[in-house]
């Protein structure tokens, strides 16, 4: 750090402090349950946090018959707390009609979310905490994996909570693919086959939904219940950087607990060789620490003002461990931004891009880009070659954003 700009020391220790949880001590490992699964934060017993819990799913379970009642049932208070949070469930509960609870296999009625049962995630947040304080952290490899060389991708995934330590003293109670946030990259190529098999561990209903698909969502992107799975085929039909992500409602709040990730399809004719990245940029809406454990807060999601903003899901790793190239690579990056929310404007310092592509590749490149916008669910492909060695820091250009941890290092050595 010491021999980088000024600025951008400044800039990242900045961020570190503000990103520091104030109730912390700094040799305390900060435990932050992003998902619902672990709604009651450990130690966290008392009966306002069964408020705040029934009162979030109370809010969601307005546009549903049957669900508001049940809850308001099992908690007196809740109809209260339902009208208080009514204008934040109308919006969560936008594009939920007509589901029923317990239709786990239908993905019309995806609020099942909402009738996890204290128990069990009472149960389920202790369990987390024991394992947290050994989690180790592991730099996110943005390296763009080979596709398969025969034309077909077999994945069997599954879905479950984890911790996993974004940073030295941070570590998620995430809802994870494959046990990390992001989930793992996939990397196929234009018209191959992506066999797909999600089988979900948790007792939060999960489903998968693949942006690099045509298929009928109703179908193959329909939530699963405890021990199920899902199975789905399909083909690529255009080259791109993708997005993936659980799509089971609330989807804000899925996605914002940690169930995202990056599938790129490469065009059938090669492109330019290049070395390849791959960053998923997303953002962590997190509460205050109690006894040392962060829950995700969903009114923060609705409110749209992130802790923490990342590529590949820990803040400023590639400052501490950066993407080294050398002198006259050709680097590629496919961007995804998973959100839940905000756009990436994409940018790197001192240098501009060559050839950046919006839809398809290799189809109506643009030229000479300086910053072009990722949207919340998008993706694109930035190329730019390394003629002049030197640190260049990539970065959301946004810089109310790259304050909080979307910024990395690309070394260009010579
Ligand atoms: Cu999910």
């Amino acid at each position: 750090m010491t021999d980088r700009a000024p600025l951008l020391s400044s800039l990242l220790k900045d961020a570190a402090a503000a990103a520091t949880p104030r109730s912390s001590t700094p040799d305390e490992p900060q435990v932050i349950v992003l998902g619902g699964d672990a709604a009651y934060p450990i130690g966290f017993h008392g009966q306002s946090n069964r408020r705040t819990f029934i009162a979030r799913a109370s809010a969601l379970s307005l546009a549903i018959p049957g669900l508001g009642a049940a809850l308001s049932a099992c908690a007196p208070d809740a109809a209260k707390t339902a009208r208080d949070s009514a204008q934040a469930g109308d919006a969560a509960a936008a594009g939920m009609k007509g589901a029923a609870a317990g239709d786990l296999q239908n993905s019309s009625s995806r609020l099942d979310t909402s009738v996890i049962t204290a128990d069990h995630a009472h149960a389920k947040a202790a369990a987390d905490s024991v394992s947290a304080a050994n989690v180790q952290f592991h730099r996110y490899d943005p390296a763009l994996p080979p596709p398969p060389a025969n034309g077909v991708l077999k994945l069997n995934w599954r879905a479950y909570s984890r911790a996993v330590r974004i940073d030295n003293s941070t570590v998620l109670a995430a809802w994870t693919f494959e046990g990390d946030v992001p989930g793992p990259i996939v990397h196929v190529r234009e018209g191959d086959t992506v066999e797909f098999t999600l089988t979900n561990d948790d007792s939060v209903p999960h489903s998968m939904d693949f942006h690099a698909a045509q298929i009928d969502p109703k179908q193959a992107f329909r939530s699963v219940g405890k021990g199920q799975s899902v199975t789905f085929t399909f083909k690529p039909r255009f080259a791109g950087a993708f997005m993936y992500h659980c799509g089971t409602a609330p989807v804000l709040m899925h996605i914002g607990s940690g169930m995202y990730g990056a599938i790129i399809v490469s065009p059938r004719a090669p492109l330019p060789a290049a070395r390849e990245f791959v960053l998923v940029q997303s953002e962590y809406y997190l509460s205050a620490a109690v006894n040392g454990t962060r829950a995700f807060d969903y009114q923060k999601m609705l409110n749209t003002q992130p802790d923490f903003m990342v590529f590949n899901g820990r803040p400023n790793q590639y400052i501490k461990e950066p993407i080294r190239v050398k002198r006259g690579d050709r680097v590629r990056f496919w961007v995804v931004n998973c959100g839940p929310t905000h756009p990436s404007h994409f940018h790197v310092v001192g240098e501009q891009f060559d050839t950046m592509y919006l839809g398809a590749p290799p189809g109506a490149p643009i030229r000479g880009v300086q910053t072009w916008d990722v949207p919340a669910g998008g993706g694109m492909v930035f190329e730019l070659v390394c003629d002049v060695p030197g640190e260049f820091p990539f970065v959301n250009h946004g810089f109310g954003h790259a304050q909080k941890g979307a910024i990395g290092f690309l070394i260009v050595e010579a």
